[in-house]
């Protein structure tokens, strides 16, 4: 059961990039943005996530000699850093929300991934592990309590983003059928463990009751 007034919906990076035709298109990503309407429509407080990332982005496999996308890389500070096609450029088309999402009433856009040196792929704290992106302190000063996930991809932004939640200290669902996943090297099962490990639960849209 939702509970209007402490349960919030956060919708992630259902962005043109990440649908067909787009460079980094989610396999079926187009299949979540019904689901994710139908679940917009039941809460009241709803905040998107928008992948914001500057030219020449450290996450950009043209940002480094000799790489392609889906390649990693070994950071300055010893961190690994995966690679992807350039996508969601600061101000493009590709970065824009997708036209077909329903959410007027949504009351924050939160993006990440601005800086040129470091990504992040959760809408909570950035690759680092350590630079807070200031949602969890809005929620918490707004008294939302619950949160509930939706979006792309399953296994890095949207279930990154769950894991985030969670261990900030909110109670954290995944609503598995309104994601979908990428898949590289077993990202997908690694997502679930790792979100499972964190606390998050997930659940099916037919489980999803209006307040
Ligand atoms: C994402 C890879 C790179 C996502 C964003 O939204 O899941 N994945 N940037
Ligand atoms: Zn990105």
């Amino acid at each position: 059961m939702i509970d209007p007034r402490t349960d919030v919906l956060i919708v992630v990076d259902l962005q043109n990039d990440f649908l067909p035709g787009g460079p980094l298109a989610v396999p079926a990503g187009e299949a979540v943005v019904a689901p994710c309407n139908q679940l917009v429509a039941l809460f009241d407080h709803v905040i998107l996530t928008q992948d914001w990332h500057p030219r020449d982005h450290v996450s950009f496999a043209s940002s480094h000699r000799d790489k392609k996308p889906f390649d990693a890389v070994m950071l300055p500070d010893g961190r690994t850093q995966l690679l992807w096609p350039d996508h969601c450029l600061q101000g493009s088309k590709g970065a824009e929300i997708v036209a077909s999402l329903e959410a007027p009433h949504a009351e924050l856009i939160i993006r990440k991934g601005y800086r040129i040196g470091l990504d992040s792929y959760s809408a909570f704290v950035e690759a680092d592990g350590q630079t807070q992106t200031g949602l969890a302190g809005y929620l918490r000063e707004r008294n939302l309590r619950r949160v509930i996930v939706c979006g792309l991809a399953t296994d890095f932004c949207a279930g990154w983003s769950a894991i985030d939640a969670a261990r900030a200290g909110f109670e954290t669902i995944l609503v598995a059928d309104a994601t979908r996943g990428i898949d590289i090297d077993g990202s997908m099962a690694r997502a679930f463990t790792d979100m499972s490990a964190a606390g998050v639960t997930w659940v099916e849209m037919a489980d999803i009751k209006a307040g």
